[in-house]
């Protein structure tokens, strides 16, 4: 694995060592980035190379593109191709957030991984200290709800959208974590071994954080600003329908978690 910022410096050696004894260097442990597209072929070239240039830590991206017809991969294969940071992961057969974010995770080799929307509306150069973050907690999530955050990612469905959801999430499953519906988060890899990812799309944070929270990880938020997207279009919705097509996912999901026992 090759470093995001500096010289290969150990890295294989520090592959093995456990996070908790990070303190001895910073260097000795691994970061993966992991970024799902979709259609993203306007963002994605200015999110790598913002990548790039914020994380210092030694680690990788993984771009995990599920055949974007707008030829997104093909950007990152040409990026990956002069720069070995970079991989992608082309998906021909399969499609979905949940499942692009888990083949990440199973291909990734650092000791934390995190991962991020490929719109710009999450900015890479909160990464570092996400990232950083994880010496102090399992689970880490960028929050637009705690003091300091910000929403402006959406029209005022998409806020609407986002705020009915995270207050029914904190009504049922506890008002510790503000922001149920991240997607930005940094995550110790020893967590993915008692909760793998479930669901088919954002509800799988919702699920992460609350099981996270109910097993004794220690969650932090860490606040953000939540930008509109520029350029490409939502996956998750356009138009009040498509808010609540998804939205009866996550009500589902909140719903199980409460009531369905902790499976
Ligand atoms: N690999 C993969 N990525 C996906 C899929 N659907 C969405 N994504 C990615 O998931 C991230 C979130 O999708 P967005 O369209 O930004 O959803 P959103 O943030 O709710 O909507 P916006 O209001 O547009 O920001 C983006 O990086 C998408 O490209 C999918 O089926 N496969
Ligand atoms: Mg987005």
């Amino acid at each position: 694995m090759l470093p995001f910022g500096g010289g290969l410096g150990a890295t294989a050696a520090a592959k093995s060592r456990c996070l908790r004894d990070r303190r001895v260097s910073d260097r000795d442990w691994l970061a993966s980035v992991v970024l799902p597209t979709y259609n993203e072929r306007e963002n994605i070239g200015e999110l790598i190379e913002r990548t790039l240039a914020s994380v210092q830590q030694p680690g990788e991206g993984i771009v995990v593109d599920d055949d974007s017809p707008d030829g997104t991969w093909q950007i990152v294969q040409v990026t990956a191709e002069r720069d070995p940071r970079i991989r992608l992961l082309r998906r021909m057969d399969e499609r979905g957030l949940t499942s692009a974010l888990m083949a990440g995770i199973g291909l990734a080799q650092g000791d934390v991984v995190a991962w991020m929307d490929c719109d710009l509306s999450m900015p890479p150069e909160l990464l570092p200290t996400l990232l950083a973050a994880t010496g102090q907690a399992d689970v880490v999530a960028g929050s637009r709800y705690v003091p300091g955050g910000r929403d402006d990612g959406r029209s005022l469905t998409g806020q609407l959208f986002s705020r009915t959801i995270n207050l029914a999430a904190s009504l049922l499953l506890g008002w510790q974590i503000k922001d149920y519906t991240s997607g930005f988060l940094a995550v110790r890899r020893s967590v993915f071994d008692r909760i793998p990812l479930r669901g088919d799309y954002g509800e799988y944070c919702i699920d992460l954080l609350a099981r996270a929270q109910r097993l004794g990880f220690t969650v932090r938020e860490v606040p953000y600003h939540c930008a509109p997207r520029l350029r490409g279009q939502s996956k998750t919705a356009t138009n009040a329908i498509g808010y609540i097509k998804r939205g009866w996912k996550y009500v589902v999901t909140i719903l199980r978690l409460r009531f369905g026992g902790s499976r």
